[in-house]
């Protein structure tokens, strides 16, 4: 018995195996598939038709290539490390081998990141190509202008058939934003019969919330316009916080061991914004409403239960199913009076039960899309692209949630399959960041880039022959404090085996890390004289990066910290503390 784990006295086996996802789907892959007609050149045929006779027919023109569908399928907060395509320990044991799928038929992007580690910022940055300071969404809770450019309506306006389903999050809908057809989930999206708005308006629907999406994209799919391309935004509510798996796989990992990260218990020294954050597992984590803990053994009363909607929504038959198959090992929690560590141990198991249990849906979804895809004929002309609004912490330095730039956040997991174009079985090492993925979409499309756009099209990339300009440095800025969490603002440049990162506001420092020494950050080397040459390169760098992508929030990479004390009472003012009459 390993640390953190109890034995449970009693499992219940409620309905794991029998309630597989196929009862739910029952026209699953055995749907009538349409076969689409590739369009060849009828344009030039008809010249050749009209040719006046006695003259020489001129040759028809080369047959042009149907263009590209797109299948985007995004997951929220899903780390790199809970997908075992990238080799990770916790792969192994809570393997998604859906997903995998999509590297083993195309690229898996070793070092793929996203500008700013939040939902809303993350989804306007893929939408339009831009930094947050740029598209104006830096914080989530502001509200996206649909009306703003964005990639899936210019494909739409050049004859692209579009949807979304799933969760949009960057304001009530995406009424407005040129999307042809869409379902989304109410603003975060609940797990269990969560609302769905669509253009009619908000309704409860009963199923769970990652099946639902499924059925939703797969209806569509199966009855779109043949002769028109696609593009399909599919977008996941899971693995997000509350973390809440379907019934069939909340004991999927009931008893797994997974690794402790090295770092779980961190002292934060050197580290004084990581010091201050709320979002430590054995901490922060509400017990009720994140662990799904109970007050003692024998009762399903939750612990504290800060949102208790999530629960309540569920149908008495749904809420007993669940609460029968977490009673054993919540009993057993209970009757061994665990404290300090050994909490904290038990408490990142659960935490891992229940994560990785909502990424199972996740796959079994990814699983079916591909399969109609291979089954409908499709296949050889669409991108499928996995990746998540940002990565996330799972256990590194104590940590849930996300927003520094750490690399557990920074990064997001990212994998995309074009037959033809991608290599099977292919890794991309550059660095690439989401303000790429607009640009890469527009040029498999056909399109022209946009100059609004501070990405770069991935396309050469992924087809094996990576730009020699491509960048070599990466662009990172978070604004959200105060707020959920408490992680102060800051900006960096991660260049290769070297971060700097800059905090301002109440907390103001600099930090600089080197990742082939320390891969778990927990060294801040800022005032190591053995690397000011390093760290003044970075600063260089990270001035240029600044100017290039127009970004002057926050203080200047010169300024001196003492400087910076003015953002103290900006995050006062912003937390009604009222500092300003000083
Ligand atoms: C919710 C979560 C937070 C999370 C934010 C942002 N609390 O507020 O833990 O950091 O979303 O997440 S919850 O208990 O209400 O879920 S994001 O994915 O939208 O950026
Ligand atoms: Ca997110």
């Amino acid at each position: 018995m390993g640390a953190g784990r109890i034995p449970a006295v009693d499992r219940p086996q409620l309905g794991r195996a029998s309630e597989h996802a196929g009862q739910l789907h029952p026209d699953g892959v055995a749907a009538v598939f349409r076969f689409t007609v590739t369009i060849v050149a009828a344009l030039s045929l008809s010249a050749c038709a009209a040719a006046p006779s006695g003259h020489r027919v001129a040759e028809p023109a080369p047959p042009q290539e149907r263009r590209p569908n797109i299948i985007f399928i995004m997951s929220d907060d899903h780390a790199q490390a809970a997908i075992s395509a990238y080799g990770t320990e916790i792969g192994k044991l809570a393997p998604t081998p859906n997903i995998d799928r999509i590297a083993r038929n195309g690229a898996l992007f070793e070092n793929s990141y996203v500008t700013n580690s939040l939902c809303g910022p993350s989804r306007a940055t893929m939408l339009t190509g831009q930094f947050s300071h740029m598209h104006g969404f830096t914080k989530n809770g502001q509200k996206f202008d649909n009306a703003s450019w964005n990639w899936v309506r210019a494909l739409g306006q050049s004859g692209y058939q579009t949807a979304m389903f799933g969760k949009w999050h960057l304001n009530h809908s995406p009424e407005g934003a040129g999307i042809d057809d869409w379902k989304v989930l109410d603003d975060q999206g609940e797990y269990y019969n969560p609302d769905i708005i669509t253009p009619e308006g908000k309704t409860r629907v009963e199923g769970y919330a990652t099946d639902l999406v499924t059925d939703y994209s797969l209806d569509w799919l199966k009855n779109r316009d043949p002769d028109k391309p696609f593009a399909i935004l599919i977008h996941h509510k899971a693995p997000h916080r509350n973390f809440m798996p379907a019934i069939r796989h909340i004991q999927r990992y009931l008893g797994t061991e997974f690794p402790v990260p090295t770092n779980y218990f961190d002292h934060y020294d050197g580290r004084p914004a990581a010091a201050a954050q709320e979002m430590n597992i054995y901490r922060d984590m509400y017990e009720g409403h994140d662990l799904k803990m109970t007050t003692r053994v024998g009762t399903t009363e939750l612990r504290y239960n800060r949102w208790p909607g999530a629960f309540e929504r569920m149908t008495p038959e749904q809420r007993a199913k669940w609460d029968a198959l977490h009673q054993a090992d919540n009993d057993a929690m209970n009757a061994a009076g665990l404290e300090g560590r050994e909490m904290a141990l038990w408490k990142y198991q659960r935490y891992m039960d229940e994560y990785l249990g909502t990424v199972a849906a996740v796959d079994e979804g990814v699983g079916r899309v591909l399969d109609w895809l291979e089954a409908s004929g499709e296949a050889n002309n669409t991108i499928v692209v996995y990746t998540s609004d940002q990565g996330f912490y799972l256990g590194e330095h104590g940590w849930f949630d996300k927003r520094f730039m750490y690399e557990e956040s920074l990064r997001t997991p990212l994998l995309m399959q074009y037959p033809g174009h991608i290599a099977p079985g292919s890794h991309v090492r550059v660095p690439v960041e989401n303000v790429d993925y607009a640009p890469t979409f527009l040029d498999f499309a056909g399109l022209a880039p946009r100059d609004t756009i501070q990405g770069r099209s991935m396309r050469e990339v992924v087809e094996g022959r990576p730009p020699a300009d491509w960048r070599k440095d990466v662009y990172y800025h978070y604004y959200e404090y105060p707020g959920f969490h408490s992680v102060r603002a800051h900006y960096g440049v991660k260049s290769g085996r070297y971060k700097l990162m800059r905090f301002y506001g109440d907390i103001n420092g600099w930090e600089f890390y080197d990742l082939e020494s320390d891969r778990g950050e927990m060294h801040n080397r800022i005032d190591d004289p053995a690397v000011q040459p390093i760290v003044a390169d970075l600063k260089r760098k990270l001035i240029r990066l600044r100017e290039q992508y127009r970004d002057t929030d926050g203080p200047a990479v010169g300024d001196p910290l003492s400087d910076v004390a003015k953002g103290q009472r900006d995050a006062d003012v912003a937390a009604g503390l009222g500092h300003h009459a000083h």
